[in-house]
């Protein structure tokens, strides 16, 4: 069984935060938090992960983000040795990718970013559907989610959404591509008609990338934290 750090919850203490260290806060299960976590392993930035346990958070995670969601990202600044916090998946990532020169993940073009933005922010229809799926209607969610599919088949004109390697579009929708194969029982299977022939070339092309593998959420685990999530019971330590 694979490890991971437990998830911190209310009357626990913050970890002390080291210097020359990213901290990440996550949970092991989030497909947002999976965002950043594909960045920074894309990018080979070591960081330190800090779990929340997000239906019983740490009084100290929502002093720093009053949402309480994660990722969120921390470190102490080299200067001024203030602490630094932001929240948001794309924003994180973003920051990631700006701070750090090496595997530059957005396209330095302003239009190709322009134009990936748009797929990234038109994502939520992607989003909703499968969480619509999980927890409210499942078959309007598979209705909603192959249509909204449409759109990634159209638009993927290469290998992958960023050309003949992952971007920071592909990190950005891949999270919730790994969590499909969990929906057969709910009626939905991936390009069960084959119309979504490029979309299924892109899935098998991000299987083989390395961050892609180094990040990849153990499927029995997250067969399980998603079978209590979809009762409305999730569970975040398995071990
Ligand atoms: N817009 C946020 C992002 O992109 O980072 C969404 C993050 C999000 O929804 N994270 C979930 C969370 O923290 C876990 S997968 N949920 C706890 C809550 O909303 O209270």
């Amino acid at each position: 069984m694979p490890s991971y750090p437990k998830h911190l919850s209310s009357g626990s203490e913050c970890p002390p935060l080291k210097e020359n260290q990213l901290r990440l806060y996550s949970m092991q299960f989030c497909p947002y938090a999976q965002r950043a976590r594909l960045v920074l392993a894309a990018k080979n930035i070591p960081y330190e992960e800090i779990n929340i346990n997000l239906v019983d958070k740490p009084e100290w995670y929502l002093k720093k983000n009053a949402p309480g969601q994660v990722p969120g990202l921390e470190w102490i600044d080299h200067d001024s040795k203030e602490t630094k916090f932001i929240p948001e998946s794309l924003i994180v990532s973003d920051y990631v990718d700006e701070t750090n020169s090496q595997n530059r993940l957005q396209p330095t073009d302003p239009y190709l970013k322009a134009k990936h933005r748009v797929l990234i922010d038109r994502y939520s229809g992607i989003t909703t559907a499968f969480y619509k799926i999980m927890r409210e209607d499942p078959k309007q969610g598979v209705e909603d989610l192959n249509e909204n599919l449409k759109i990634y088949e159209e638009a993927l004109t290469n290998t992958f959404f960023g050309g003949s390697k992952p971007a920071m579009i592909d990190y950005m929708l891949w999270p919730w591509f790994e969590r499909f194969q969990f929906l057969g029982e709910a009626g939905f299977e991936f390009n069960s008609d084959g119309k979504l022939s490029k979309l299924a070339a892109w899935v098998n092309a991000m299987e083989a990338n390395e961050a892609v593998q180094k990040i990849k959420v153990p499927a029995a685990l997250l067969k399980k934290f998603l079978e209590g999530y979809k009762q409305g019971k999730p569970q975040f330590d398995f071990q």
